[in-house]
């Protein structure tokens, strides 16, 4: 009841009672759950009950809540005050960690959150290439900056419309929505107006519209038409970066973008963003070059403690093996559940990021992601909550492991999951 009362006072201060949609479990009917402490995989609410969670606050969670290291880290430095708006070395050390980690990033640039990130990123290709138009994929999200928010299209390269109020004509007109995992369309895209196209923004694997893999060959093509047309190839990473592996997905599929945008892992849970490349495309950012950007709170010495303490643990080597197991696992007894529930299901998984979708389709793009049975996906998001399993309250997101995920919580959910798939 405490959950329901806090919701009801927030509705009446804040736009929904939340300060992020995707928190409002709207999609799945019932009030959000107010939490009050987070301990490795747990979760626990403002009544004490206590649930595994696969959110990890949307990604940044690799590591579990309030891991000791990150904890320790910002006590450290919490002391010595909470901002300076000049810079610190823990900035420099945050800035060498990402240089040394991440392959294609030669100078980076922090900010305070993944859409800063891309809408920075997306700036700095425009003046760099000097051309306007900026290719997205349907179902890929990258922030809720303007030239983000636009109509997921019918799927053909659409001229982006408005999809949220207030995003004018102007704010969306070069945005060029295309279809994810198809090469073909984007050969078009680039044959109809090559000289327009400044960069190419994509998730190198989709996370937003639930998980969807890139097919083989998708991301290289990428590169290959990017590079063959004098366009940027920009590989959001907010999520996969430091997620698949310390340098990401361009490290994964051996793939080098032009840009990255990072965000979440990055901050260790503190609200930190960031965007890197090359040192020529990164010089042209002020105050060197003429391509403004500025953050208040950009490299905040309290988040970069925890950032770098963070990726300083990343760096230990032992996690990724130990998420993409637990991943595994995970992956493996939902498939038997599903299996033995005869329900229609399509698993995906990369390393330890997965979804299940309810389809009998394979989910290559947003169009076959919509096809999952989302009535289908409530009473399962439901009948898992009740038995104090924390998933991400949207088909189309995704389930994270981390190291703080023992065998015996990865086991339950299993069994939560036997029962509410046969229910
Ligand atoms: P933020 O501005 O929310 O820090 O980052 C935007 C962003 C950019 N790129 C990718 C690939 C992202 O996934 C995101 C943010 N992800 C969503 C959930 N998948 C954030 C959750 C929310 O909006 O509350």
């Amino acid at each position: 009841m405490k959950s329901t009362h806090l919701f009801q006072e927030a509705k009446k201060y804040i736009p929904g009672g939340v300060n992020s949609p995707v928190r409002a479990f709207k999609s799945i009917g019932i009030n959000p759950i107010f939490f009050i402490k987070g301990k490795g995989s747990k979760l626990y609410d403002v009544e004490g009950k206590s649930f595994i969670d696969y959110v990890a606050s949307w990604g940044p969670l690799i590591l579990g809540h309030a891991h000791p290291a990150i904890i320790s880290a910002v006590e450290k430095v919490l002391v010595n005050g909470t901002s300076f708006g000049a810079p610190t070395e823990l900035e420099v050390e945050m800035a060498k960690l990402v240089v040394e980690a991440v392959p294609s990033i030669e100078k980076v640039r922090m900010v305070s959150s993944g859409t800063e990130a891309v809408m920075s990123a997306l700036r700095l290709a425009r003046a760099f290439t000097k051309r306007p138009k900026i290719i997205k994929f349907e179902g890929n999200y990258h922030g809720h900056s303007d030239a983000m928010l636009v109509a997921a299209g019918s799927g053909v390269s659409t001229l982006g419309l408005p999809d949220s109020p207030g995003v004018t004509k102007g704010a969306a007109a070069d945005t060029v929505i295309l279809p994810y995992n198809n090469l073909e369309e984007v050969e078009k895209a680039f044959n109809k107006e090559a000289k327009e196209i400044a960069a190419v923004i994509v998730e190198p694997v989709a996370a937003n519209m639930g998980v969807v893999p890139p097919k083989e060959g998708f991301l290289q093509g990428l590169r290959d038409i990017t590079k063959s047309r004098g366009a940027l190839l920009i590989f959001d990473e907010v999520i996969t970066g430091f997620r698949l592996g310390l340098g990401g997905a361009q490290e994964y599929f051996r793939i080098n973008p032009d840009l990255t945008t990072l965000g979440k892992i990055i901050g260790g849970g503190f609200p930190v963003g960031a965007f890197g490349g090359g040192k020529e495309i990164m010089d042209m950012i002020a105050p060197d070059g003429p391509v403004y950007q500025a953050g208040t709170l950009s490299g905040n010495p309290v988040a970069m403690a925890a950032g770098i303490a963070m990726l300083k643990e990343l760096k230990k080597g032992y996690v990724y093996e130990d998420i993409n197991a637990k991943a595994n696992m995970l992956a493996q007894g939902l498939k038997e559940a599903a299996e033995s529930a005869g329900v229609d299901f399509y698993q995906t998984k990369v390393g330890s990021i997965q979804s299940l979708f309810f389809t009998g389709e394979e989910v290559v793009d947003y169009k076959s992601a919509a096809t999952s049975d989302l009535k289908l996906f409530v009473r399962y998001y439901r009948k898992m909550l009740d038995q104090g399993i924390y998933l991400a309250p949207s088909q189309f997101e995704a389930t994270f492991t981390s190291t703080a995920h023992s065998e015996d919580d990865i086991n339950k959910t299993i069994e939560a999951a036997q029962k509410a798939l046969k229910s």
